[in-house]
């Protein structure tokens, strides 16, 4: 899209936002009919609905929760008059899966991928001093070639059913932000920046996109204090005795990006920054040149009631509990989550490892989740009729999440994939222009990485040479020889560690998971598979393991929370592996691990040599 940006929304001299956060207007429509009978103007028969939010579990009827097709959302909007001559936009944090949005009847956007933002230029649709009609066209069907990746089947009564190749819920509905934007007709487009921490201070490379030709200056301001300034869309700005970023105490500079024609600010656009550098290096993470030890969890955008909504309620508990549990570490399993969280973790000095929503690519594991949607079949999922199509998806996802989240301090690592079927023919094929796009597109070359499956061993996992660091998907003790087998358990998996230790060439290795399902009502002694005192147990072999291994530099526990999933028989009403109840309340496990990652030196392993 012409002009397209994928900026936060601020307000500034130049720019004006005004939130359309509220109740809407929604309607389902299972015939996909609404088009042609003109819902684009007015739904005909609209029950109330909050956004953002997903629209699923407000509904008592299984057929409404369940809900798989067209769905449409409707409000009213009003323009300022005084906005005439500015861009008027309107900004979506994300809409899950797909969206076709119409103002006035007209369509003005058109967007696919259900957790990153897009926006729709409707300048010259919108009436000035009036309100206007918002309407979004959204559909939350699955196929083998979207990220997430599944399939949407037909039921005897003729409802389409979702049925996702990933263990997590297919929430639906407008799931962040809306924002009705003004914007000076030339503006600010993106910006990127790099650090240098050199002798006395900290150098910033910085990069300014606009869409016209007048001069631009950016300043760093330390509070309302201006500690350094350049011109040009390119420049190093200097700072002295910089405060640089760290884990769990971060500082941030405000940024101040203007476009100027003589003394008259044409634009002028705000964000924060935080100044450190981060590497992989031999066989350590190293932020601003200091080992750090990952430690943390996996995590969904997952709640009651308000399902993949953003809640900033939940947002800011579970960082509170991410901080008492002694975190530094999230991975945004699977998919982007929404901008507020990263400017969160930016804030708390939180680490995290960004993830496109490339889940599910592996067509026989997840079959067995739940019974309608088995076919036994083992297929390379790289080589497909329908491959092509998936990687033009995949880069797209991967270019507009790097795009948007690039100036975090937080954001550490893109993942590229989670768990896909990784020992087919295909797989470097498929791999390699991916990962080359991630370096290609991040100014500050962060290193890359993709959750392993299970069973894709050191000597079978084609991809992981692009890695450039290793991370594993393990449950042993959970998935295979749990309970009582738990010693053989640890025994395989030692010797899987051993087969790793030969081909990292000096790349350090994580646990993206690792974890047991454990419902909170369940104690016993002795423990039994499901019950807080296995999860511990478990918890101990596992770390047992990671503690013998100098390469092991990141210990990421599948989940954060319990959350929800499709039904099935390998789900009791969810998945339960979390650490913490989908209330956010402690299980056992979550003082376990307290006790540890408060005990853990910052820098654990940070010296050791065996790599
Ligand atoms: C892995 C997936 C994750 C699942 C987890 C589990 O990456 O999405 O929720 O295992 O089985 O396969 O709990």
């Amino acid at each position: 899209m012409e002009n397209k940006s994928l900026l936060y929304p601020c307000a500034s001299a130049a720019r004006r936002v005004i939130s359309l956060d509220g109740m809407w207007r929604f309607e389902f429509d299972p015939e996909s009919n609404g088009m042609d009978a003109g819902w684009g103007v007015g739904l005909p028969k609209p029950i109330s609905m909050p956004v953002p939010a997903s629209f699923c579990d407000f509904f008592t009827d299984k057929e409404s929760r369940e809900y798989c097709g067209d769905f449409w959302y409707e409000t009213d909007f009003f323009v300022p008059g005084e906005w005439s001559g500015k861009d008027v936009a309107i900004r979506f944090g994300s809409v899950t899966h797909r969206a076709r949005v119409f103002v006035n009847g007209v369509e003005v956007a058109n967007h696919e991928g259900g957790f990153l933002p897009f926006d729709a230029n409707v300048t010259e649709i919108v009436r000035y001093n009036q309100y206007n009609k918002l309407t979004v066209l959204a559909n939350n069907e699955l196929n083998e070639y979207m990220l997430p990746a599944g399939q949407t089947n037909t039921l005897s009564n003729g409802k389409k059913v979702a049925a996702p190749y990933f263990d997590f819920y297919n929430y639906a509905g407008i799931h962040r932000p809306v924002k009705l934007l003004a914007l000076p007709k030339e503006r600010v487009l993106d910006f990127e920046v790099t650090h240098r921490l050199v002798d006395g201070g900290a150098e910033v490379d910085y990069t300014v996109t606009t869409n016209g030709s007048h001069d631009v200056t950016v300043e760093v301001l330390d509070g309302t204090t201006k500690v350094a300034e350049a011109s040009g869309k390119t420049g190093t700005l200097k700072i002295t005795n910089a405060k640089l970023w760290n884990v769990h105490a971060a500082y941030l500079y405000n940024f101040v990006i203007r476009i100027t024609d003589g003394h008259a600010v044409i634009d002028e656009y705000f964000d924060k920054i935080g100044i450190r550098t981060f590497e992989v290096k031999d066989g350590h993470f190293l932020l601003n040149g200091k080992p750090v030890y990952l430690r943390g969890f996996g995590k969904h955008e997952d709640s009651d009631i308000r399902g993949r909504g953003l809640d900033l309620a939940t947002v800011k508990r579970d960082y509170e509990l991410m901080k008492w549990i002694g975190a530094n570490c999230f991975r945004t399993s699977h998919y982007p989550y929404a901008e507020e969280l990263y400017q969160m973790a930016d804030e708390e000095g939180f680490l995290i490892i960004d993830e496109v929503p490339a889940v599910g690519f592996m067509q026989s594991t997840m079959n067995f989740l739940a019974a309608n949607q088995g076919n036994g079949k083992k297929v390379g999922y790289f080589e497909k009729e329908t491959t092509p199509k998936l990687l033009e998806n995949h880069k797209a996802a991967l270019t507009d999440m790097i795009t948007r989240d690039k100036n975090h301090a937080s954001v550490i690592a893109w993942s590229i994939l989670n768990e896909p079927q990784c020992t087919s023919e295909g797989t470097e094929a498929y791999f390699k222009p991916l990962f080359d796009l991630a370096h290609e597109l991040d100014p500050q070359k962060r290193p890359r990485t993709y959750a392993i499956v299970m069973m894709s061993l050191p000597n079978n996992s084609k991809g992981q040479q692009f890695a450039d660091f290793i991370s594993l998907n393990r449950y042993y003790g959970w998935y295979v020889m749990g309970g009582m087998c738990i010693v053989d358990a640890e025994t395989a998996f030692r010797k899987e560690m051993d087969g790793w230790a030969q081909v990292l060439n000096g790349r350090p290795m994580i646990f993206t998971e690792y974890g047991a399902d454990t419902m909170p009502s369940e104690h016993k002694l002795p423990s039994v598979m499901w019950s807080q005192e296995y999860q511990n147990e478990y918890l101990d072999m596992n770390h047992n393991v990671f503690d013998s291994y100098g390469f092991v530099q990141g210990e990421l526990v599948w989940n954060f929370a319990d959350f929800q999933t499709t039904e099935g028989i390998m789900r009791a009403n969810g998945n339960k592996k979390g650490i913490f109840t989908r209330q956010r309340q402690p299980k056992d496990a979550a003082f376990h691990f307290r006790a540890r990652w408060t005990g853990l030196p910052v820098d654990y392993k940070g010296d050791t040599a065996q790599f």
